[in-house]
This record gives structure tokens, sequence and C-alpha cells, in this order.
């Protein structure tokens, strides 16, 4: 592939960051986005907080209950999505003129291809340039990381924020990336890293030293993904296509349950919801995702790959119970939290 130069945007603290702008009182206070916290008994999550409110160790998935024990005195709100897409359309319409080739990931987060531009010194301008724009009309801050693929843009917005931004030529990578802990590299999450760390691997500079057959052996597909992450490898295109890679829906219960009538009358209602949003989007899945959240907070999720793409609400249901089913079977334990995800979209 050619040498090309890829940006990475993501906003900062976003959902809190559009709190604080609309009400500038907020401003130098912990602020939390999300579920009700109830003064503690609250049992949703966290969408996201400021970093005043980080410093209390308040994150985005925490449950609720435990940022309200962390810091109560924060400010506590609902989300408010209506606001924060209207937002997104704005900031993303600035965000998208600046290459022909755009790809927007996430309601804050978008790539763009600026190979044209054929030099790092005026990617940094034009960053410059897109990071003002966006402070100037919208009163937002952004990051900005740019790099010679998506995987380093990425990493690089990871590491310069909050209101940062840092270049990573490809001379560089290797300094960049060795020092950095294994799970900084997207795609290993907590159990991964838990996996490395038990044989004493811990940075990506001791990742490198384990062979692709031995991470395939440790974990799978991915572990071949994870050999090329680790040296900063990654073909990945931006693609305006890629914008919804799936779509879900899921339920807290108001209390932990194993009452059939409730679990899947709610699943019922999220299945429906699910599918509405195929219907609007006039998409096809072939993969079906249930997530179970057990007392306790024990996460877990099954899937089921068709042999052929569907939008078929019956199918759906269908399979999508048949998932559910098995968590139910698999551990007495209450349920805390049931969901579905489909993917593979067309
Ligand atoms: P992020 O970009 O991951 O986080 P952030 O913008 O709040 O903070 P920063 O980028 O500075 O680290 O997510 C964008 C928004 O998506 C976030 O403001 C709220 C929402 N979100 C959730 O609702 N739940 C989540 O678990 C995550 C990660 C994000
Ligand atoms: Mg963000
Ligand atoms: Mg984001």
């Amino acid at each position: 592939m050619k040498n090309r130069i890829i940006l990475h945007i993501d906003m900062d603290y976003f959902f809190a960051q559009i709190e604080e702008r609309e009400n500038p009182r907020f401003k130098g206070k912990p602020v939390v986005v999300g579920a009700d916290p109830k003064k503690g008994r609250g049992r949703g999550v966290v969408s996201t907080a400021n970093y005043e409110a980080r410093k209390y160790g308040i994150h985005s998935a925490l449950p609720i209950s435990l940022a309200f024990k962390a810091c109560p005195e924060a400010i506590f709100l609902p989300v408010n999505m209506g606001l924060y897409k209207k937002v997104s359309e704005k900031v993303m319409n600035i965000v998208t003129r600046y290459s022909k080739i755009w790809e927007v990931v996430s309601v804050d987060e978008a790539y763009l291809d600026i190979s044209f531009l054929s030099s790092y010194k005026k990617a940094e301008n034009l960053a410059k340039k897109l990071k003002n724009e966006i402070l100037k009309k919208e009163k937002l801050t952004s990051t900005i990381g740019i790099g010679p693929n998506k995987l380093i843009a990425k990493m690089a917005t990871n590491k310069a924020k909050p209101n940062g931004f840092l270049i990573v030529k490809p001379d560089q990578i290797k300094k960049f990336l060795e020092p950095l802990d294994v799970q900084d590299l997207p795609g290993i999450g907590p159990k991964t890293a838990e996996k490395l760390r038990v044989i004493s691997i811990n940075k990506v500079k001791e990742l490198k030293e384990l062979s692709r057959l031995k991470l395939k052996n440790m974990f799978g597909v991915v572990g071949g993904k994870i050999y090329e992450r680790a040296r900063g490898s990654d073909e990945g295109e931006v693609s305006p296509e890629e914008i919804i890679k799936s779509i879900g829906k899921e339920h807290t219960f108001e209390e932990d349950t194993r009452d059939p009538k409730v679990i899947f009358g709610t699943f019922d209602k999220i299945i429906k919801g699910v599918h509405q949003e195929l219907f609007d989007n006039k998409f096809s899945f072939k993969t079906i995702t249930v997530i179970c959240r057990y007392q306790g907070f024990e996460t877990h999720t099954k899937s089921k790959t068709l042999e052929e793409s569907t939008h078929n609400l019956e199918i759906l249901k269908k399979e999508s119970k048949r998932l559910l089913l098995k968590f139910l079977i698999e551990k007495p334990k209450l349920i805390r939290l049931i969901g579905v995800r489909v993917s593979h979209l067309s």
C-alpha cells in the first residue's frame, strides 16, 4: 500500500462537554452523564464523565451507583441524546468537509484520509485549522491524531487526550508503540490483557517478542490481528460504508430477576426495537449477538452467524431467543441486563 496520511478526530468528554457548554455554571465541577444515580441505588451505568469527575475514577460504563459512591457531590445528568445527535451532526458536517475520503465511526469520532496533502507539515496545518473551526463554531474541544494508518492515528488521539494533537510518522511508530501498555492497543480488552499479563507480558515491546503462531494459539484469529497491531500495521481503509457496523439495544432491569415473564417480555421489546431500526435503515443482518449481564456485573455474550443475510423479524426472534435460553439454562444466577445486537449488515 502506498504511503498514506490518516487523521483521526475524537471529541473530548463529548456528552458532558455539551452539557457544560449549555450550562457554564458546571465548568470546573465534576459532571457525570448517565443513568439516574437514585442516591446510590441507581442501576444503570455512566455514559461519560468530564475530566474533573474522572479524577474520582469515574468513567464510561461504570455502574452509576459506584460513580455516586466515588463522588456524591458530582453533577449527575440524564442522557439528552436528541441534543447530542444534533451537535454531532454539526461537528461531522465540519469534519467531513476537510477530505473527500471520510468515515464517521461514532457520534464523536471520525477518520479522514488526507494522503492528498502528501506532507505531514501540511497535515498538521489542516488538523489545527479543523480543531479551531470546531472550537469557534461549536465551542467544543477535540483531540486529533495523525499517522500512516487508522490504528496509529487513533492511538495518537488516545495518547494526546484531552484537547490535544499528536503526529506519529512512520519512522516514529516503534518508539511510540513499544512503551505503551498492551491494553492501549485497540482490540486488546481486559480479558486478553490478563492472559498476557500472567505470562509477564505488559508492554507492547514485550508483546512483540511473541511469534504470530504463539499468538494464534493463544487467541485464535484475533491473535494474528494482535501480531499486526503490535507492529503498528493496519491496512484498513477509510470508508464511509462502515458508518453503521451494527445495531443493538439493551435493558437493565430495575431489579435483578429470573422471572421468565419479565425477561422474555423485555426481550421481545428489545428485538422489536432492533428490527425497527434495521427496517428504517433498510439493512439485512447476518450475525446475532445476545448479551447477558448477571448479578454482580458478570457479563457474557453469545453469537450466531446465519448462512445468509436476512431482515426477517421471525428469524431474529427465534435465533436470539435460542441464545438467551442458553444463558438461562447455563447459570442459575439472577439477571441484571439483557440485550441484542445484529451485525454483518448489508
Ligand atoms: P468516547 O469518545 O469514548 O468518550 P468521551 O468523548 O466521553 O471522552 P474522551 O473521548 O475525551 O475520552 O465516547 C463518546 C460519547 O459516547 C461519550 O461522551 C458518551 C457516549 N458513550 C456512552 O454512552 N457509553 C460508553 O460506554 C462510551 C465509551 C461512550
Ligand atoms: Mg470522545
Ligand atoms: Mg469517541
